[in-house]
């Protein structure tokens, strides 16, 4: 009997190491994105600032309580605890402060190619990623 029990023990001991770090390398969130917000076409405006890793540059979609910095003035933004992967970097002068892109709000982000639409980047695992955003346009 003492002998199964002490069996039982190593098997439920060697499987422990198996289920204590759930953490892969592709889903730890360990990586960062950091740059300057530069003041663009919303030069001279004042609101909090907004800066959020988006999975998507649709506008309308982007959650901007999420993956998140938030300032007091153009400068600089660190995002942080993000996921290796890809994404939109997203900037909104909220100037009613209610967390939401609005009519007449100052939007921008990382428009690599100056056609309006933002540009992805990617983002390696365990990484910091230096990419500096603009404002560019009032929804
Ligand atoms: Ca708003
Ligand atoms: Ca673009």
């Amino acid at each position: 009997m003492q002998r199964i029990l002490l069996f039982s023990l190593i098997i439920i001991l060697g499987a422990l190491p198996v289920c204590k770090n759930p953490d892969t390398l592709e889903n730890k969130a360990d990586s960062t994105i950091t740059g300057q917000v530069l003041p663009g076409d919303a030069q001279g405006r004042s609101g909090p600032i907004i800066v959020v890793a988006s999975r998507t540059n649709e506008l309308d979609k982007i959650d901007w309580t999420l993956q998140r910095d938030i300032l007091s003035r153009f400068g600089p933004f660190e995002i942080n605890e993000l996921i290796g992967g890809t994404y939109y970097i997203a900037a909104l002068l909220d100037e009613n402060r209610n967390d939401q892109l609005d009519s007449g709000e100052y939007w921008g982000g990382h428009d690599a190619n100056g056609d309006g639409r933002l540009d992805f980047v990617q983002l390696d695992g365990g990484k910091t990623l230096q990419q500096d955003i603009t404002f560019i346009a009032i929804y």
